[in-house]
């Protein structure tokens, strides 16, 4: 068996790859035939492959690496926290000093009474948590029917069967048997594909209305919480009219139900705040955390559970757990994180610098004939992609055709750049300087520049009849 490093050549590790490993969200015969990018070291924005190529990673990873890579102070807390105590469990009735410090953070960092912390592995895992404590909650309050979750269409809560029943994507629902019982999906407020011929703003309305018509159709005294994504990210980051969440705000204030922010791609800066439903305007109950807690140095993740709720789920056993709740090692890495995120304002930078910088460029890609709308929250954005503006009309090809064209033009041009359908978005790390935004605009007007010219020369460059 040779050894596996970054100095095999890629063909090889391509092919040792397809044999062996099995790739999420990922078609694997196809990708076996293509041979997967490998990247082997990184640094600040930059990603390096295997064959030398420099890739500026306009998604940080998975929208996680906040801080930006190469960060070793994270690997010296990490080294020292194996070495000094590597694991040890938060179950029956024991603790350890990087929990209790990273949870006493956290309810600091948190807005109002959200003082309290679960510990979970991933947003996923966080999210299943989220489930089961909102059920038991009123449960424990002598009201076990109120246990109906309602979630949204197209909305990401993980891909375990608890979080990808929560979550709302079709695709993932069609495969393995999600979603579960007691999960009500309502429309997501995407203007630019469902507004039709409305104005954003009744728009924004209607489609928050319908959280009150779910409410009063299944019955109050059914419904245990309303989840959702301040933004919306894997779903295309889909940016509400500003009518959406004042209007959900007033339905959940005349309503006894809970509220959870998925706060897994929002928080920690992200929209350029600590947390996005700060940005939007939106008091939760509970707080889903993950990704850019550690900035995706370590897997960790959590619920961050205001007093009331924490109070009551104390009051009995809640069976619920996992062998990595709080795990020293993740608990000391993402305790790192924030302290960086702190001292050096990198939320600031978000909101003063990097995101306006951003925003001014990122809609002068609306001159692109092939960029419909620009929209951008923070440093999360996204372009619909289109063969007729002015008809806001999708491509006639099957959605994500066209998309998947400009992302391959996107890493042929060393830019990590995503396409969710025939959405481009982006979400690159959060230290991100103007001059690398200026590369990162680029060389996105160059891939969807070749993009079009592929999407033409295939045929593709057509709208789909009006329904
Ligand atoms: N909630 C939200 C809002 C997320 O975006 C999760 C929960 C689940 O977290 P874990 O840590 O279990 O993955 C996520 C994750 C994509 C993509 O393609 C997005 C996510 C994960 C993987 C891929 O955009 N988001």
């Amino acid at each position: 068996m040779p050894v596996i490093s970054n100095h095999m050549p890629t063909a090889e590790l391509q092919a040792l790859d397809a044999a062996h490993h099995m790739h999420p969200f990922t078609a694997g015969g196809e990708l076996a035939a293509k041979g997967a990018r490998v990247i082997t070291r990184a640094e600040g924005v930059w990603l390096t492959d295997s064959d030398g190529n420099r890739i500026l990673d306009g998604m940080a990873g998975l929208w996680c690496v906040n801080i930006g890579y190469g960060r070793h102070e994270l690997a010296d807390v990490a080294a020292r926290q194996m070495r000094e105590l590597p694991y040890y469990n938060t179950f029956f009735q024991t603790t350890h000093v990087p929990a209790i410090a990273l949870a006493d953070k956290l309810a600091e960092l948190a807005p109002g009474d959200l003082n309290n912390v679960f510990f979970a592995g991933s947003g996923s895992e966080a999210n299943d948590t989220n489930l089961r404590m909102v059920r038991t909650y009123w449960a424990l309050k002598g009201k076990p029917e109120k246990s109906i979750i309602i979630s949204r269409k197209n909305a990401y809560h993980g891909s375990s069967v608890g979080s990808g029943s929560l979550g709302g994507m079709s695709g993932m629902h069609a495969q393995g048997g999600m979603p579960i019982p007691g999960i009500a999906h309502i429309n997501q407020p995407n203007w630019w594909a469902e507004g039709g011929d409305m104005s954003p703003e009744d728009f924004g309305l209607a489609r928050a209305r319908e959280l009150e018509e779910a409410i009063d159709r299944l019955g109050e005294k059914k419904v245990a919480a309303f989840i959702a994504e301040p933004i919306q990210g894997a779903g295309g980051v889909i940016v509400p009219p500003d009518s959406y969440w004042p209007e959900i705000q007033r339905i959940c204030d005349e309503r006894e139900i809970l509220l959870i922010a998925d706060e897994v791609i929002c928080g920690f800066g992200r929209t350029g705040n600590w947390f996005g439903s700060h940005t939007v305007g939106w008091r939760p109950h509970i707080m889903t955390i993950a990704k850019g807690l550690s900035s995706g140095y370590q897997p960790i993740g959590g619920s961050i559970v205001c007093d009331e709720v924490a109070s009551v789920i104390a009051g009995a056993e809640f069976n619920h757990g996992y062998t990595y709740s709080g795990h020293p090692v993740a608990a000391a890495v993402a305790l790192e994180n924030l302290r960086i995120l702190e001292e050096e304002k990198v939320v600031d930078h978000v909101l003063d610098v990097a995101a306006p910088y951003l925003w001014e460029k990122w809609q002068t890609l609306t001159d692109h004939p092939m960029v419909g709308e620009a929209r951008m929250v923070g440093l999360m954005g996204s372009l619909a992609l289109t063969p007729d503006k002015a008809a806001r009309a999708p491509f006639a090809a099957e959605a994500g055709t066209v998309g998947y064209l400009c992302r391959e033009r996107c890493f042929a041009n060393n830019l990590v750049m995503r396409h969710v359908g025939d959405r481009m978005i982006i979400a690159p790390p959060l230290v991100i300087t103007p001059d690398e935004i200026d590369i990162l605009i680029e060389r996105a007007w160059k891939a969807l520049d070749e993009g079009m010219a592929a999407a033409k020369e295939q045929g593709l460059f057509q709208p789909a009849p009006r329904a």
